[in-house]
């Protein structure tokens, strides 16, 4: 090959990189020049057609061009990588001074914002929380709690009640949450300090009863508990819960089988023209009552029932709805709604997740 034929395939390639626009054409014109049919590498194998004694000044000529092609595809390649990140960081700007985009937040459902304050409340009494299932037997939900079979609470047009199995026995869906208690006192030794919240079920539905409702149940087991830990703890938690601190509260006898002597508390309101505020008000002082909740000392026979020896141990227990002492705080008049699942009202009446459960809500 000639010298001019040589000179003509670099200068011809040089300029194309040169040229080149973009990352695809420096490649298009790496193939022409060093890929399998590309000029640069024809010239190479041109070689071998030369005289003996040609070869060794055109291999190196050829060699020189090879090289002086490929430093100007690493040169060009650096240029264009550069000039193209700067064109994408112009492109790429963002406006960092934009407002965020509105994201929905979800809401606190009031049952679930009223069993966190509650728990917050016991927890710093030293309760812990227990958890149980929703179907229970018939002697975690009844027999144990002293409940007779005569009992109304164990008919069944108020409870509801799974198939009957072959050995006669029937689950139930629980009707209070202290089947709990139960399975804790069976499998814990005392001290027992626990708050039981959750799901419980009767077959019962009008204005101010769902068959699904909430519980929040309370029980300390220790040596020398006496009814005086249960009002001071009650009467701690309500005004608590209620955020008043001289709110009033008394305490009348009652009657549940699983507590003797049992008691019903109820805290000071005054009633003007349908409305009711809890607590103390100027014009009407504590002038009525409201129930809150109810209590009593553990019935000894529960405590047996339990295999908790009742001359050594005893204590105190206490149990009131969620979803009336919502409504009460929060001022929520329809039972019903708490289970529409009305996003409307739940934007109302939910809490934000940011809030603290803290004792007087939000
Ligand atoms: C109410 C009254 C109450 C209890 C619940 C209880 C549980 C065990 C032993 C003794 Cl395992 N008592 N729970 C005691 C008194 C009252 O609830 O009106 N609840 C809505």
């Amino acid at each position: 090959m000639s010298a001019p034929d040589r000179d003509a395939i670099r200068d011809d390639i040089l300029t194309r990189i040169e040229q080149a626009a973009d990352m695809a054409a420096l490649e298009e014109a790496r193939v022409e020049a060093l890929g399998r049919n590309g000029s640069v590498t024809a010239l190479m194998k041109s070689v071998g057609q030369l005289a003996p004694e040609e070869r060794r000044e055109a291999g190196q000529l050829n060699n020189a061009v090879k090289q002086a092609v490929t430093e100007a595809l690493e040169a060009r390649q650096a240029v264009l990588e550069s000039s193209e990140l700067d064109a994408r960081l112009a492109a790429e700007t963002i406006d960092v001074t934009l407002p965020v985009r509105p994201e929905s937040q979800g809401a606190i459902h009031p049952i679930s914002q009223t069993i966190d304050e509650m728990v917050a409340i016991f927890a710093g009494m030293g309760f812990t929380v227990a958890e149980g299932p929703h179907i229970e037997t018939d002697f975690n939900n009844f027999t144990a709690l002293n409940i007779p079979p005569e009992h109304p609470a164990r008919q069944e047009h108020d409870t509801f009640y799974l198939p009957q199995k072959e050995d006669g026995s029937r689950l139930v869906l629980r009707t209070h949450t202290s089947p709990v208690q139960i399975r804790t006192m069976l499998s814990e030794k005392p001290p027992i300090r626990i708050i039981v919240p959750g799901r419980t079920f009767r077959a019962d539905y009008d204005a101010t009863h769902s068959p699904m409702f909430h519980q929040i149940e309370g029980l300390v087991i220790e040596e020398t508990t006496h009814m005086g830990h249960l009002k001071g703890c009650l009467i701690e938690f309500c005004r608590t819960f209620f955020d008043i601190d001289d709110l009033p509260a008394r305490f009348r006898p009652s009657y549940f089988p699983f507590t003797e002597p049992s008691a019903e508390m109820d805290i000071g309101c005054s009633r003007d023209g349908g409305g009711l505020t809890i607590g103390r008000t100027k014009e009407s002082g504590a002038g009525d009552w409201m129930e809150i909740l109810g209590c009593g000392m553990v019935n000894p026979r529960v405590l047996e029932n339990c295999n908790i020896d009742p001359q050594k141990y005893q204590g105190f227990a206490f149990g009131l709805g969620i979803e009336r002492a919502a409504m009460l705080k929060y001022g929520i008049p329809d039972l019903r709604t708490f289970y529409e699942s009305d996003l409307r009202w739940l934007r109302h009446y939910g809490f934000s997740a940011l809030d603290m459960p803290g004792a007087a809500g939000a």
